[in-house]
């Protein structure tokens, strides 16, 4: 049966969820980074075999780096650009002689992923992730208060922003901020994390660094910065793949680079190798609900080597959703799952050796004693996740059943 490789995120010994659980919830591949080096500096070859290892003692495979984060300098063209890129270089190349081919990154200025609620209720008491436009501009322009901020909101929305910034009291405020700088970037490398206790200053230093950095002089940045990796990643077998911008459109002031078909096809010719690739992130592309999730994954399959796939339901304003799960929501997951196996067929009547294409579940909601206690990373509850894959899995095989008989 031809069905794609069934992964899941492992934060390593920090995380609640071990290695042994993975193997019970029949995971085939573990998607995990050295979290507690740096951002910037060479990945030796030592720490990646011990980690690769200890994965592959409990046979499963590590299938995909997530993430080798990029420093703010390579993203600013900043002083020390050049010896951070160098740095990669040399980690793509370790990563490739130890057999790992697959390297995640995204190349979001300042902040990766963002959300405003992290408890938003769901039918039956789970509670899940959700980004609300409106209280978003709230906090850019009424608590964090970044210098220029309302210039760069429509009045329909600073007045909506306005409606629920009175309505919080100042520990909700305070509470949003730091969800939003520290809370959800910390565990995986942002740029801003739990150390820092005059957050809100860095964070905002971290964005004045932008403020001459437009699209296209972002996209230049994107492209020196691959220049100088696909000829090492063709050297050492070693697969890129960008995380799509979520939310999918520039926020706070700065350029954003990954969340349409238009990107997705500059990004083709800024570097046609196959190994400048997608990382293939339904939720964060369906942040833009005119984005045809079905027709991006078609056009770019051939270069996407990593799956996340997870469901989304808008709400209210244009810009607003609510994770709502793994196989339902507003997207069509069946067509999109469909998609993905024909490629992997594809891939594999032409011979390509890199057929696996790994999929997890990407978020959860909280249920079951999720509920009970915070030792989940934000966004990656066990039961929730493992609801996911275990959907995820009984649609692949139905589809496998269905392509089988064509
Ligand atoms: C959020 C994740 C992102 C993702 C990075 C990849 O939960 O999907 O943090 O790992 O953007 O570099």
């Amino acid at each position: 049966m031809d069905k794609l490789e069934k992964a899941w995120r492992w934060f390593g010994d920090n995380d609640a969820v071990t290695l042994d659980h993975l193997v019970q919830m029949g995971i085939e591949g573990v998607v995990t980074a050295l979290h507690h080096l740096p951002t910037g500096v060479m990945w030796p070859k030592d720490a990646i075999i011990r980690r690769k290892h200890r994965i592959e003692d409990k046979g499963m495979r590590w299938t995909a780096v997530e993430s080798v984060p990029v420093s703010e300098d390579i993203k600013t063209a900043g002083s020390r650009r050049d010896e951070h890129i160098e740095n990669y270089r040399k980690t793509i190349q370790n990563l490739g002689e130890c057999g790992i081919d697959t390297v995640c990154y995204n190349f979001m200025p300042v902040l990766d992923w963002c959300r405003t609620i992290l408890d938003y209720p769901h039918v039956g008491g789970g509670i899940g992730l959700c980004f609300d436009y409106p209280t978003f501009v709230a906090f850019d322009v009424f608590i964090l208060k970044r210098p220029g901020a309302e210039n760069y909101y429509s009045a329909e929305d600073l007045a909506e922003a306005e409606k629920v910034f009175a309505a919080m009291t100042p520990e909700q405020a305070e509470t949003l901020c730091y969800n939003i700088i520290v809370a959800t970037q910390g565990f995986i490398n942002g740029a801003v994390d739990s150390s820092a206790s005059d957050y809100k200053e860095v964070f905002l230093y971290y964005i004045s660094r932008y403020k001459d950095i437009d699209k296209e002089q972002y996209r230049a940045n994107l492209k020196y910065f691959i220049d100088a990796l696909i000829p090492v990643c063709e050297k050492y077998g070693v697969n890129l793949a960008i995380h799509p911008d979520d939310p999918p459109y520039p926020i706070l002031g700065m350029p954003r680079i990954m969340g349409c078909y238009d990107d997705m096809e500059w990004l083709e010719k800024a570097n046609p190798s196959f190994h400048n690739g997608i990382t293939f992130c339904t939720g964060s592309l369906s942040g833009r609900p005119e984005n045809d999730m079905v027709a991006m994954a078609s056009r770019f399959a051939d270069r996407i080597h990593f799956l996340h796939l997870r469901n989304t339901r808008y709400i209210g304003h244009t810009r607003s959703f609510y994770e709502s799960g793994h196989l339902y929501g507003d997207l069509d997951m069946p067509a999109i799952v469909e998609v993905f196996m024909r490629e992997q067929r594809r891939r594999i009547a032409v011979g390509r050796t890199d057929w696996r294409m790994p999929v997890r579940p990407d978020h959860g909601i909280r249920i079951l004693n999720d509920l009970d206690a915070d030792k989940y990373n934000i966004g990656y509850p066990l039961n929730g996740r493992l609801r996911g894959i275990a959907e995820l899995d009984g649609l692949m095989v139905g589809i496998d059943r269905m392509l089988s008989r064509e």
